[in-house]
């Protein structure tokens, strides 16, 4: 585990959360309920799969299905196991919005209900619930914590060297562009506190897909929350279609460019001003 102070080594933290409780002398409350947040846009050959494999390796924590009405009735599929399972529930939306519309209905809906950790997760089988059980054990010892594919440990399954040359340059151009001291930034697996995602202000995202995770994560760095990657096994989906398209790439592209440009332009300007201190003569 490497956390975003360059703490490499923190893989000791596999238990108790220690090296995170120390880290600048913060304590770290309680974690509350967990709430894992599946969105879903045509989705029925996995659903029933996801669902049941979350409730098996984590059976305290809940489950919110964020369906954008999918046309192949993934809707119904989900409901179907929220009659049968009082931990399950859906949120039924009125069409298709993109992945970072759902997440964030799905977190002003957990917030709500009081759920004290809100986790992302996909529902093609790519995010393992197996090791979900690691990512809350190392956030109770951090506010935020990214399933990362590119920290020693992580790997990938089944992908070409095509998507893995995408994904590990969007991680390396977020971070140079960015500043940010993070391997995995794009990835969707994550596990937030509460507390956390009430400070970065989800109220003016606007950004999508993989551009919506670059977003959080550099709002979370930004706002001095303390960061943690930990290793995944990220595994290629086998069933139904991906949603990934040119326009979510170009678009990460160009917002992870502009807000780059922009925290230049402002430390540019904020070295550049002339002191309003009064000057000693
Ligand atoms: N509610 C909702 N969910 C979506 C939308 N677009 C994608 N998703 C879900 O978001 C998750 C990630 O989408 P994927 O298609 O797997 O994207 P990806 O992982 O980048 O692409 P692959 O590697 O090809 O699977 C899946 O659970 C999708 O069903 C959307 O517009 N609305
Ligand atoms: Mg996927």
């Amino acid at each position: 585990m490497v956390d975003v102070y360059g703490h490499e080594g923190a893989a000791v933290n596999d238990g108790d959360g220690t090296l995170g409780a120390q880290h600048r002398g913060r304590q770290f409350g309680p974690l509350g309920t967990a709430l894992v947040i599946i969105p879903t846009y045509n989705e029925a050959e996995n659903i029933k799969s996801i669902v049941g494999r979350v409730r098996k390796a984590v059976p305290t924590a809940h489950v919110l299905v964020a369906d954008d009405n999918s046309p192949d009735g993934t809707g119904k599929l989900a409901d179907e196991l929220a009659v049968e399972d009082d931990h399950v529930q859906v949120l039924h939306r009125k069409g298709k919005e993109g992945l970072g519309a759902a997440y964030l209905a799905g977190f002003r809906w957990g917030i709500e209900h009081d759920y004290g950790v809100l986790i992302e997760m996909d529902a093609d089988g790519s995010h393992q619930p197996e090791e979900l059980p690691r990512l809350l054990t190392a956030l109770k010892g951090a506010d935020l914590v990214l399933g990362s594919r590119w920290v020693p440990g992580g790997r990938v399954v089944n992908w070409p060297k095509s998507r893995e040359f995408i994904s590990r340059g969007g991680s390396l151009y977020s971070r140079l562009a960015l500043d940010l001291p993070l391997r995995d930034i794009t990835g969707g697996y994550r596990a937030f506190r509460r507390e956390t995602l009430e400070g970065l202000g989800l109220d003016d995202v606007a950004s999508q897909g993989y551009c919506f995770q670059v977003d959080l994560a550099r709002r979370a760095v930004k706002a001095g929350f303390h960061v943690v990657e930990v290793p995944i096994t990220f595994v290629e989906r086998e069933l139904g279609d991906s949603k990934m398209s040119r326009d979510i790439l170009v678009e990460a592209l160009w917002r992870v460019t502009s807000w780059g440009a922009r925290e230049r332009v402002g430390k540019l300007m904020s070295r550049t001003k002339p002191s309003s201190a009064p000057r000693s003569s």
